[in-house]
């Protein structure tokens, strides 16, 4: 495995950041989570698009154009000769003195790990995850934008680990109003009567490339969409419910807090959902390779 740091390719066993960046001593950088699906990665402009707001959102400065970042992304998967997989791409503040300020930080440092990923069984997708409702809350605005997608991501590693306590599969979120935020790594969207509805960002979801792809979706197939806020009332008496992600993809859930949902199997517009999504991450996407 080759790994991309600033600009050059490390062996695994020596792709290493100083114990000096920020990003480790502060959580202080910003990361994606991109998917490359038979040769082509999907949505790469979309996630480049949310790197560079997380950047600004954080005022640091990218230390190489975006469109470079986009190449070195390709570039990572090309070395490693893989067809589909998962990339991350993190930005760290990079290295300084001890001490909270980035200006102790003279450059951001990119690196890129191109791998193949780990799904949620298989089952999952047929049979629908379980979710529980975690105490822990999702950050607050007023914290830090839940729309920086950073390395800060402790209250979700927090709600994740009551999730996997309570031997469910994900955990739903709420913001500090008690409003339905997302899920620990997922969007979360219901379906009422036909219709799908999905929190707003404003209640503390990150704007999600595949939740963009629902609303896309939902267009095509004519489902009316809209953005309400989301009490678990609202889950707990929806017809379906969906969870989207680049690593989970679309994946049905059909219980919360022990209550089923619906009637506690996948419905046909989720269904219809992971099916059209299948059929995008197939057919589009940014070529890998010369010659596609
Ligand atoms: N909410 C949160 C808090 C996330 O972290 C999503 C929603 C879905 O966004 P996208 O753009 O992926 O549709 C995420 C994404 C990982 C991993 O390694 C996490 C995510 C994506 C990919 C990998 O755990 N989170």
């Amino acid at each position: 495995m080759k790994i991309y740091i600033d600009g050059e390719f490390y062996d695994k066993a020596e792709a290493k950041l100083s114990v000096f960046d920020h990003g480790l001593l502060y959580g202080d950088g910003i990361f994606e989570g991109i998917r490359f699906y038979e040769g082509r990665v999907f949505r790469l402009e979309e996630h480049l698009r949310r790197l560079e707001f997380s950047a600004k959102a954080i005022a640091l400065t990218l230390p190489i154009p975006l469109a470079e970042i986009g190449e070195a992304v390709l570039e990572t998967i090309r070395i490693n000769n893989l067809q589909d997989g998962y990339v991350r791409l993190v930005v760290t503040r990079g290295c300084g003195d001890l001490g909270l300020s980035p200006l102790n930080c003279p450059k951001a440092t990119v690196f890129i790990i191109a791998a193949t990923i780990k799904l949620y069984a298989p089952e999952k997708y047929t049979h629908g995850l379980e979710v529980v409702t975690c105490s822990t809350r999702r950050i607050a605005h007023g914290a830090l934008s839940p729309m920086v997608k950073s390395l800060n991501y402790l209250n979700n590693v927090m709600a994740k680990l009551e999730a996997i306590n309570a031997g469910a599969g994900e955990g739903l979120m709420l913001n500090e109003q008690g409003f339905v935020a997302e899920c620990t790594g997922d969007n979360i969207f219901l379906v009422h009567g036909g219709k799908i509805t999905t929190p707003p960002v404003s209640s503390g979801v990150l704007a999600g490339v595949t939740r963009e792809v629902v609303f896309e979706m939902a267009k095509e197939e004519g489902i009316e969409m809209s953005e309400p806020q989301i009490t678990r009332y609202d889950i707990y008496t929806a017809d379906e419910c969906f969870l989207t992600g680049t690593a989970a993809e679309v994946i049905p859930v059909v219980r919360l807090d022990h209550r089923p949902i619906g009637e506690g199997s996948p419905g046909p517009v989720t269904k219809r959902m992971i099916e059209k999504f299948h059929t995008l991450t197939k057919n589009t996407g940014t070529p890998v390779y010369p010659n596609f």
